[in-house]
């Protein structure tokens, strides 16, 4: 049994030294970046990923001891590290991986946003034929690779996704990249416990807020009463009371049972990746996390943002990033000075985050930045007419024009001045229709109505007036000074694969009771709801309203979710999308593959709710 053995915060282990020589023997890792003109990876310290590339694959899951914290857990590993190695692929390939399961459970992996058979894809019981893989047992999966880009890789059995069963999938083009870089980063972020997470999901379901500390004090309410007079402290506390609701639940589980990880590495410790001054470096950022969103900026340098979900997108250029769980960004930087930068990756609850740097010397660090304070959720963000409650928690200006606002661009509420939709005719786009007027490309013109099902105990809230806020950055990066990345500035960098009108709507409302730890689509959980049938062929929109209080990143397996963020020519294709609380986002599915396919919520304690399957026929 191979052993992981990381250093515990501040310490530095000798052990650390065997683990990483005992990899280089095994593989190349991930220190010096990857040489974009060879694909070969430099064998250095302290990056610890091995990168296996090529078409065949062996992948072994093993109990793997781990120690992140002080104290040895067991990780349910692949190849004996966490996370599991980066698997390199080439567009046109067929891949072939042995995956052999050596745990005392079932196992699985799934090949998160890639586009292949249903057989193929690893979720156990809705993937056709496929009832994952028992102990002692081997499944060996075998597709074409018909995509290039930044992926990922996880479990889709049990909670191992927790406990460290995912890794990185880099697939290089067929083509040349339409991006030059000098070095090649992979960035996975993720979220550790010391706690077995079936122990974590029974105190979820017994008490919600366990893990949040943020709960209001006698000072919170003294201090909103001097703002805001009895009467105004009284009238909100009653509506949060009524909700039986906080406007602090922003995470179910954090920092306070999570260690955050770049690439396995704590934030004591700090992943390190090097760089000469003035070369172009490419950051492939993705949230493995089970649970935890991150808001990434690296403070001295501009990101371009150049794919988003492993697509190429229109390259836009902000300071800050927020990532939902299971999503990915390509970003590149270029770092001006010979001194450390700091990638910083806050959960969204600012309990903790995931810290790396880049740096020319492997014996400097960067500063770690402050902290930004912990956001409080605002009545916009429970889907409520803000004009309406006269709230100043954030300026929905653009919302409040009848229409939905969002691509007439008056972003009063934070700085789209430095917003660079480089290429997009600014001018132009006034003359087109607001997000929500019906044709592809703007998403749904349809009422919100809410169905009987969503009704009862079991649900906690609906939103009354969910809104298209893509061109809000979420709780926590409003007005933040920094330039933040929106889903309003994706635009894919070539046609609109399918450009179709759709040929009908699904509407899926985003349901659950936070006190009660109970999550559901409609107000129906996975083990009672029928298939979604899709017709093979067909151009369909679906309609996410989100009717709680979290923001929930959704993912549809074997399709892509062509997302309208305002261009009919150029939609941007996501395999996750965030839906935002108390709001509604649209995107647009060729239901080209056929067969079962997962559909569900990528927090890894709401989906055994908040799931479907999908089936093509
Ligand atoms: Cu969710």
């Amino acid at each position: 049994m191979s052993r992981i053995s990381l250093p515990h915060p501040g310490a530095f282990s000798p052990s650390r030294r065997r683990f990483v020589t005992g990899l280089a023997a095994g593989g190349a890792l991930l220190g010096l970046g990857i040489n974009p003109a060879t694909g070969r990876a430099a064998a250095t310290p302290p990056g610890r990923q091995q990168v296996l590339s090529g078409t065949r694959f062996d992948l072994t899951y093993s109990p793997t001891p781990i120690n992140l914290t002080g104290a040895e857990r067991q990780a349910t590993a692949i190849n004996g590290t966490v996370p599991a190695p980066v698997l390199r692929w080439r567009e046109g390939d067929t891949v072939t991986l042995k995956v052999t399961n050596h745990l005392a459970e079932d196992a699985s992996i799934h090949w998160h946003g890639l586009i292949l058979p249903s057989s193929q894809d690893g979720v156990p019981h809705i993937s056709d034929g496929f009832e994952g893989i028992p102990p002692g047992e081997s499944f060996t999966y075998q597709f074409p690779v018909k995509q290039s880009g930044t992926y990922w890789y996880h479990s889709h059995s049990g909670f191992h996704e927790q406990t460290g069963s995912y890794g990185a999938i880099i697939i290089d083009p067929a083509g040349p990249e339409p991006f030059a870089c000098d070095r090649d980063y992979a960035l996975v972020l993720s979220d550790w416990s010391d706690e077995d997470p079936n122990h974590i999901y029974a105190t979820l379901k017994k008490l919600s807020h366990y893990y949040n500390f943020r709960e209001r004090t006698i000072f919170d309410a003294l201090a909103e009463i001097r703002e805001k007079g009895w009467a105004g402290y009284r009238a909100e506390r009653d509506m949060w009371d009524t909700m039986r609701m906080s406007d602090r639940d922003i995470s179910d589980v954090t920092g306070y049972t999570y260690t955050f990880l770049m690439n396995g590495v704590t934030p004591a410790e700090g992943w390190k990746g090097l760089f000469r001054r003035g070369e172009r470096v490419r950051l492939r950022i993705i949230n493995a996390a089970a649970m935890t969103f991150f808001d990434l900026r690296i403070p001295g340098l501009e990101m371009t943002v150049v794919a988003a979900d492993g697509q190429n997108i229109e390259p836009v250029t902000v300071d800050e990033l927020r990532l939902g769980v299971a999503e990915t960004y390509d970003v590149i930087v270029r770092p001006q000075d010979d001194r450390p930068y700091t990638v910083f990756a806050q959960a969204i609850d600012r309990s903790g985050y995931a810290r790396g740097t880049l740096t020319p010397d492997l014996a400097l660090a960067g500063e770690v930045p402050e902290m930004d304070p912990a956001p409080i959720l605002t009545h916009g963000d429970m889907g409520m007419d803000m004009a309406a409650m006269g709230h100043a928690g954030h300026d929905m200006g653009a919302n409040d024009s009848a229409d939905g606002g969002m691509p007439a661009m008056d972003h009063s509420g934070h700085d789209m001045g430095g917003m660079d939709h480089s290429g997009h005719d600014m001018g132009g786009m006034e003359a087109r229709p607001a997000i929500g007027s019906g044709t592809a490309g703007y998403g749904s013109s349809r009422p919100v109505v809410h169905a009987d099902t969503e009704y009862g105990p079991h649900i906690d809230m609906r939103a009354d007036a969910p809104q298209y806020r893509l061109d809000d950055p979420g709780v926590g990066l409003r007005d933040n000074g920094r330039r933040v990345l929106t889903y309003a500035d994706l635009f894919n960098i070539g046609a609109t694969p399918d450009p179709r009108e759709p040929g009908r709507e699904i509407d899926l409302h985003l349901t659950g009771n936070m006190s009660r730890y109970m999550w559901s689509m409609d107000g129906i959980k996975f083990a009672d709801a029928e298939p979604l049938g899709l017709k093979f062929g067909e151009r369909v929109r679906i309609n996410l309203i989100n009717d709680t209080m979290m923001n929930h990143p959704i993912h549809l397996h074997g399709m892509w979710s062509d997302l309208e963020t305002g261009d009919p020519g150029r939609i941007p294709r996501k395999h996750t999308v965030i839906v935002q609380p108390g709001a509604r986002i649209s995107y647009l599915v060729t239901a080209d593959a056929m067969g079962g396919w997962a559909y569900h919520c990528h927090l890894l304690y709401h989906m055994p709710g908040m799931f479907r399957k999908v089936v093509v026929s």
